[in-house]
């Protein structure tokens, strides 16, 4: 539980697959702009090397502030950006994290922003760093990933019956007893899907979900590991998830007008 007295505990969970050219400026920033947060580095073997660098950062940083804030996750293969978040999320429940926080390795989170979230976490269990509020923006997408990003997010809305703008996003902070209270291991989706999928799960839990504008800057270097299936896996998945909850809706509705009237 986080105290008046104390400051909660952070942890930025940073999964990498072949980030390289992007990491070293990220968690620069990072350090910068957030310097009391620890940082969780979770690296799918990267073929580039992004492990050992994410590592010597790690080493530097530790040497240069007399603390480790930068740990390192090596993981053998390339599992999905879902399952690397959840070993992460685990490793910072083990360690009584206050609060756990989502962001890309790739810049397009800007560390400027976080300060906002961590701010917005102290009244809710899921802060959203969201580009289709009031206030966010996107850098750098052409039309047809805006288009898809915003369609993406009104198809979740209507099928699911989210009351969030941005739930494709993965730019957040939970609050560490909601994130313990899911099931983890029941958590099978791995890109834009996953995203959907937490947010559905915390407001499914009774948790509070807010929405906190960002600017996401496209990134500059190195490349995207979006992919047809993600977009495709997103869609399928919301589409089954969507008619198991109206069909549940309907069970129930039907279950409370057919209840024998009491006498
Ligand atoms: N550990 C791990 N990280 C991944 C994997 N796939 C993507 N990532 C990371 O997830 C973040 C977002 O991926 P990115 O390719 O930028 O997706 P986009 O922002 O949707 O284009 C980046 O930091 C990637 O390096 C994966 O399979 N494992
Ligand atoms: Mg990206």
């Amino acid at each position: 539980m986080t105290s008046e007295l104390q400051p909660p505990r952070v942890l930025v969970v940073v999964p990498t697959y072949d980030e390289r050219a992007t990491l070293p400026g990220a968690l620069a920033r990072l350090r910068e702009h957030a310097p009391a947060v620890d940082v969780l580095v979770v690296d799918d073997g990267s073929p580039d090397g992004t492990g050992e660098i994410a590592e010597a950062i790690a080493a530097e940083d530790a040497e240069r502030h007399g603390r480790v804030a930068v740990h390192v996750m090596h993981r053998a293969d390339k599992q999905g950006l879902g399952t690397a978040y959840v070993a992460g999320f685990r490793w910072a429940l083990e360690r009584g994290y206050d609060v756990i926080v989502e962001m890309d390795a790739d810049g397009s989170h800007r560390a400027e922003d976080l300060p906002a979230l961590l701010a917005a976490v102290d009244g809710a269990d899921l802060v959203l760093g969201s580009r289709w509020v009031p206030g966010g923006a996107v850098v750098n997408w052409p039309l047809s990933r805006q288009l898809l990003s915003r369609g993406g997010n009104t198809y979740t809305r209507l099928v699911l019956g989210l009351p969030l703008r941005d739930a494709t996003g993965g730019f957040r902070a939970y609050r560490a007893p909601m994130l313990g209270r899911l099931p983890l291991d029941e958590v099978e989706s791995h890109g834009y899907c996953f995203q959907v999928d937490m947010a559905w799960r915390v407001i499914r839990a009774g948790g509070i979900a807010v929405e906190v504008p960002i600017t996401f800057v496209e990134r500059e270097l190195g490349e995207s590991k979006m992919s047809r299936d993600i977009v495709l896996e997103a869609l399928g998945k919301v589409t089954v998830w969507g008619a198991q909850h109206r069909l549940q809706q309907v069970r129930s509705a039907l279950r409370r007008a057919l209840r024998p009237a009491k006498p």
